[in-house]
């Protein structure tokens, strides 16, 4: 999502000091057999488009619209509308900060969401979707 290309240098306070990249790379270290891609744009129509592309061929979307979470309805009908689940990421607690960040309209189309616990939720979300692959070969 939007100026999160700005990860590890935006109100370091709130978001951390790496950049997504590098934890990006970590991830792909961490889980060497999954096979991963990342996109970001600060673009609402290109998080739409990248949503119909890979949503129909993918086992799981992790996703951090930024502040679009809490404004487009283009998003939120973007995720009702492909196969793939789509889990919501925030790297911060969005419920502890000002009230308009409190609504997210995505959520009631998402398997889950992760708020608070920085980058981490990326990897927690990951887990989600290996334990749910676990289940289905069972
Ligand atoms: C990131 C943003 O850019 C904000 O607009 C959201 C989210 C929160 C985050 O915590 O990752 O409100």
């Amino acid at each position: 999502g939007p100026n999160l290309n700005l990860l590890g240098v935006r109100e370091k306070s709130i978001y951390g000091t790496n950049t997504f990249e590098d934890y990006y790379e970590t991830l792909c270290t961490e889980f060497p057999d999954i096979t991963m891609d990342y996109f970001q744009s600060n673009i609402e129509g290109e998080i739409v488009d990248k949503l119909h592309e890979i949503g129909f061929n993918y086992d799981g979307i992790i996703l951090n619209a930024g502040a679009y979470t809490h404004t487009s309805v283009a998003i939120t009908d973007a995720i009702a509308g492909i196969k793939t689940p789509v889990f919501e990421v925030h790297i911060s607690n969005i419920y502890c900060r000002e009230d308009f960040r409190h609504k997210s309209l995505l959520s009631r189309n998402c398997v889950g969401i992760i708020s608070g616990v920085g980058l981490e939720g990326y990897k927690l979300a990951l887990l989600h979707y290996i334990f749910e692959s676990k289940k289905k070969k069972k």
